[in-house]
């Protein structure tokens, strides 16, 4: 029995004002690819299908297009687990449908036997049970708990009782299956997980609340597969629970790290695990220096088919840095998604008062840019009248997508 467990894909998401799309169509199809040239008998996905809770048709329609093109393969099983991202009710609304396809969708929790799911093999036997657990929201656990308080121990203790109580299910309807493994889900924060700055992972409460201990997981787990947490990892040692991590850098932060889905196989003589290296789709790049070394690092690498994020680090203000990044990659293959310019940011932020660039809105940013650089009052009305036309498009362009 081979299992293939991916998450976190966030499919409709942006990195700055680009849209990924493209990443994702290639990322589906590889995954496709994939999954045939191994043969994996069942595909879990663990939490953040879609980046938010409403995705637009063409997010939807990468979904479900890619669980069509599972149809007829070595893949006789899909579960999906609504992510802390993700809409239950909107993860689970074709699962009526997607169930006769032996695609199973689970958004919210409910009573432990919808949550346990013959995984098939190709002969169409019971080889693998699973407990699809997805992510337990908090006003959910309140809802489950005799406590009205959200606290720590609360959602902790929460969370062991929901798998303890699908464990117990699995269990039970191992009895009828015969020696098959147990496999489980899930989308939460393991306490010791490793996290970096800028991974793009949303918290999922305040503080460190609801970082769950790996001992809520019940022995009889043969493997965990859990998404939320985005780089790759093993839980607490322990080599059959692990976070596979997004297939997509969800950040510039992430530039240059391997990112995989992983390949876990269950039989008689106990678990062999393979991560696979996901390709890179789209290639980011980090470039910091002085404005001297920045237009170095710039021309060196215009030419190619690279996403670009450029940090200016000398103190002193420079209000033509944006115009100079952009003719320097002009007529070429790389695109500059962002500079980040602090200089310029602390010059324009007035001093008194805790004022921060959020507080500001974007008309008031480019005023104050504007006021950086001295331009003529006819010149400045047409640069003014043609930033708030392109804000407006921007802004049609988001309530259509
Ligand atoms: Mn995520």
């Amino acid at each position: 029995m081979k299992l293939l467990h991916t998450s976190d894909w966030h499919i409709g998401h942006t990195l700055y004002a680009k849209k990924r799309y493209e990443e994702h169509e290639k990322f589906l199809g590889w995954l496709v690819e994939t999954i045939c040239r191994r043969d994996i008998d069942a595909l879990i996905v663990a939490g953040d299908v879609f980046d938010t809770g409403a995705p637009g048709g063409a997010a939807q329609r990468l979904y479900y297009g890619f669980l069509t093109s599972l149809l007829g393969t070595c893949c006789k099983t899909v579960i999906i687990i609504a992510g802390n991202h993700d809409s239950p009710a909107l993860i689970e609304a074709p699962a009526g449908v997607l169930e006769h396809l032996d695609i199973h969708t689970v958004g919210l929790p409910s009573a432990p036997q919808r949550h346990v799911i013959k995984l098939k093999d190709k002969d169409g036997n019971t080889a693998a049970l699973c407990c699809a657990v997805p992510y337990l929201r908090k006003n959910e656990m309140v809802r489950l708990s005799d406590d009205t308080q959200t606290s720590d121990q609360m959602i902790a203790l929460e969370t062991a009782r929901f798998y303890r109580e699908t464990a117990d299910e699995a269990q039970r309807l191992k009895k009828e299956c015969g020696e098959v493994p147990i496999v489980a889900t899930g989308h939460l924060f393991a306490a010791g997980a490793l996290r970096t700055e800028g991974d793009g992972v949303r918290e999922l409460y305040v503080g460190s609340l609801g970082q769950v201990a790996a001992d809520v997981f019940p022995k009889a787990f043969d493997y965990i597969a859990l998404g939320h947490i985005h780089g790759a990892q093993v839980v607490a040692n322990q080599p059959h629970i692990r976070y596979c991590g997004s297939p997509l850098p969800m950040s510039f932060a992430e530039t240059g790290r391997e990112k995989y889905v992983i390949e876990a196989e269950l039989d008689g003589s106990g678990l062999n695990i393979q991560q696979i290296a996901v390709p890179v789709f789209q290639a980011l790049h980090r470039i910091s220096g002085s404005h001297e070394q920045i237009m170095a690092q710039l021309a060196a690498i215009a030419g190619k088919d690279v996403w670009i994020e450029v940090t200016y680090t000398d103190a002193t203000p420079c209000p033509f840095l944006s115009a100079d990044v952009f003719n320097a990659v002009k007529g070429g293959l790389a695109q500059v998604l962002s500079i980040r310019n602090a200089a310029a940011v602390s010059e324009m932020l007035s001093d008194a008062g805790n004022e921060t660039l959020e507080s500001l809105s974007v008309q008031e940013v480019f005023l104050r840019c504007l006021n950086t650089a001295a331009f003529g009052d006819e010149e400045r009305q047409a640069l003014i009248s043609c930033f708030d036309e392109a804000v407006r498009m921007l802004e049609d362009e988001e309530s259509c997508a």
